[in-house]
């Protein structure tokens, strides 16, 4: 995830100041999507080639950089007709630093140059294949392998035009992208394409546009090898404004003045216009001479002939976070897509293989290892909870969990047969770090588990995984842990690839994480239903959550959520311990949360449900859809789809993140920046 923003100026003359003004607002905008480090391609002074200027760190370093070349980029130019293209990224290949920054470029001339948002999966094989051509890379990018690609593809076809190139270039990738290019070779053009990536193209005209949609030209039909265009075109006439009063077009010279803008969403456009257009999978929409087309190299039945222009009303921070009131919200319903993004270019559901490109090469030497340890704080310390005990079925090792601030408290014994993973969102926090080191001092393999490239925790790793759920701004973590869990299964699943007797098991696993991403957008739906429960809840002193087995770290990590979120009490409770004194707490007026779902520990949850309601508690109850059984017992239910066993956590916990935001929106407290807490802890 990261942000894209490109702006392209047709006969309204703009100073190169100007340009890098709308170019580096257009990134601050976006800088919430990612920002490790950022970039501007621009035409350079001369006119004759690119400056591409890039910078590690925030958007604001960029800005300095360019201040600080304000002679040689010759500030004061005025340009016609320009394009520009600016990244802000957040690191999936390479770390962040200036020469992993977006653009990349096709060769020293800066023939082609792009910003991606995205991972492509077959990125080494077209790495491998171009290398063979000749082609060397100077970033470790995947980005890297679409610039060279381009320039491979544009000498074996010199007639091509830009956006023919793109449509070719764009068929050689897997995974999930939004780019955005810019040649030396088409100047005043811009090419944009994207698949499962957001990318919109937003246009500013004078006056009213005398359009409201641009027609989709189809491959098949449309000019097969550069002959005429059969299909219905968009000619600049048709794009140009019309003066609100009259219904005639008018081609007057000044309604050819137009200007486009790409970007990954529309908050970084909203103060330039409101009139923009989705662009949908596999659109290549190209701007040339001021017209802007949108091609599909073929269509479908149903495809439809035009993309809409609309109107959008709404406010930039509305627009930052989508539909939702805080980032927080807006993280959790967008955990259909970061889990999927986690899996991605890793699991082959059909040939139920799974590579974890950061660790394969590490695999024979942890499989000879004598244990595990899993060392984390807070959430990411109870994906670790969430995963041991199907790491210990999986690997058949010893799996020790640990707090890193406990652990380092302790002077542990770690030796150098030991494998020790550390997990971390950020890759920063003081403690996790701390063991970190401790246990690389005594000779451990250290692997890192973070979701942000290039951190401290990523460095001092010997090998790791990056969990790819894409920045988190909520200081409350959720779809880092519901990605950090998922990559721990896959861990688990490397490494029984070759144990028999548990080929069934991988496959079920394997299917239930196939299934994953419907199945969230199921329990998603609860959110009405929460909010309801929610209200009954908010004004209580204190929340009991229980389960046990697969689902004891979601009762902690549903008990941390709601204590930092709603400044409630909360206890994350191990059902089996209930007798052993917390069953003391319950009577008519406590609230508990049960989670009892169809799992090995199914009798004994069902066990602890009794002793509860034999005091009078009322529970609610998060368990299987359908299970009537099991709900007669509860006050209220909160019904998940039925996983297998050990992932059944990643659907349990998300009833009870949405619960504590709607219990937090409710008390009035800080969704996104809970009192008293940071993102990142990087002290001790
Ligand atoms: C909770 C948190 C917090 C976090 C820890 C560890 O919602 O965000 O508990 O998980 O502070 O942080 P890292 O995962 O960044 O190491
Ligand atoms: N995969 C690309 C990279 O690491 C793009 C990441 C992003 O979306 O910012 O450079």
């Amino acid at each position: 995830m990261c942000g894209i923003f490109a702006y392209l100026n047709h006969l309204t003359p703009k100073t190169r100041k100007e340009v890098l003004d709308f170019l580096v607002n257009g990134l601050k905008r976006l800088e919430y999507r990612g920002y490790d480090s950022a970039g501007v391609a621009v035409d350079s002074a001369d006119g004759n080639n690119m400056a591409i200027i890039k910078k590690s760190g925030k958007v604001q370093a960029l800005e300095d950089e360019i201040n600080s070349l304000a002679s040689s980029l010759a500030f004061d130019t005025i340009m016609d007709c320009h394009v520009g293209i600016a990244h802000t990224r957040w690191a999936t290949h390479g770390v962040p630093n200036a020469q992993n920054a977006h653009p990349q470029r096709s060769d020293t001339e800066n023939t082609f140059c792009l910003v991606h948002n995205g991972i492509i999966t077959n990125y080494k094989d077209i790495k491998l294949f171009l290398a063979k051509k000749g082609y060397t890379f100077e970033s470790d990018t995947d980005t890297e392998i679409i610039a060279k690609l381009m320039l491979h593809i544009y000498k074996s076809h010199p007639q091509n035009t830009f956006q023919e190139i793109v449509e070719q270039c764009i068929q050689q990738l897997e995974g999930a992208f939004a780019v955005c290019f810019k040649s030396k070779l088409f100047p005043g053009e811009c090419v944009a394409s994207r698949r499962g990536s957001p990318l919109l193209v937003a246009i500013k005209t004078k006056t009213r546009l005398a359009t409201d949609h641009i027609p989709i030209l189809y491959g098949k039909d449309f000019r097969p090898h550069g002959g005429p265009a059969t299909n219905e075109t968009l000619t600049a006439a048709s794009l140009m404004p019309r003066t609100p009063s009259t219904a005639e077009f008018q081609p007057m010279e000044e309604d050819k003045q137009v200007e486009y803008f790409f970007a990954s969403d529309a908050s970084a456009v909203i103060e330039h216009t409101n009139r923009v257009i989705f662009l949908e999978d596999d659109d290549v929409a190209a701007v040339k001479d001021g017209t802007l087309t949108i091609h599909r190299i073929r269509r479908n039945l149903d495809d439809p002939h035009a993309r809409e222009i609309t109107t959008i009303k709404m406010e930039i921070q509305q627009i930052m976070k989508g539909n939702y009131n805080s980032f927080m919200q807006k993280e959790i319903f967008e955990q259909p897509e970061s889990v999927v993004n986690t899996m991605r270019g890793r699991m082959n559901f059909e040939g139920q293989s799974i590579i974890l490109g950061g660790i394969k090469d590490y695999i024979p030497e942890i499989k000879r290892c004598r244990r595990l340890m899993l060392i984390a704080c807070g959430t990411s310390y109870h994906s670790a909870v969430a995963t041991r005990q199907l790491l210990e079925e999986l690997t058949e090792l010893p799996v020790m969990v640990e707090l890193a601030s406990d652990f380092l408290d302790r002077n542990t014994p770690v030796f150098r047969d030991d494998v020790c993973f550390f997990i971390s969102q950020s890759g920063e926090t003081a403690d996790t770090l701390m063991a970190l080191r401790y246990c690389k001092n005594r000779g451990a393999l250290i692997v890192g588990v973070t979701n942000t490239v290039g951190s401290s925790i990523c460095r001092e790793s010997h090998c790791g995984v990056h969990i790819n759920a894409g920045p988190e701004i909520g200081v409350a973590s959720t779809k880092a842990y519901t990605s950090q869990f998922i990559s721990l299964v896959m861990f688990g699943l490397v490494m029984s690839e070759d144990r028999i007797s548990l080929q069934q098991r991988r496959k079920d696993i394997i299917q239930g994480l196939r299934q994953l991403e419907e199945q969230i957008r199921e329990v998603l739906k609860l959110d009405s239903k929460v909010q309801e429960l929610a209200k009954d809840l908010y004004k209580h002193k204190s929340l009991l959550i229980m389960g046990r087995g697969y689902n004891f770290a979601t009762c902690l990590e549903g008990a941390l959520k709601v204590k930092e979120l709603t400044y409630m009490h909360s206890e994350g409770i191990m059902a089996g311990e209930l007798k052993h004194g917390p069953l003391a707490l319950v009577d008519e007026t406590m609230p508990v949360i049960m989670i009892v779902t169809r799992d090995p520990v199914y009798n004994k949850c069902m066990n602890a449900l009794q002793q509860v309601t034999a005091r009078e508690g009322r529970p609610i109850l998060i368990c299987e859809k359908g299970d009537k059984e099991t709900q007669e017992f509860a006050s209220s239910i909160l019904e998940v789809p039925h996983s297998v066993d050990c992932l059944q956590g990643i659907l349990t916990v998300i009833p009870l993140q949405l619960l504590s935001y709607h219990i937090a929106v409710l008390r009035g407290c800080n969704v996104d920046c809970p009192r008293n807490l940071a993102k990142s802890v990087t002290v001790e």
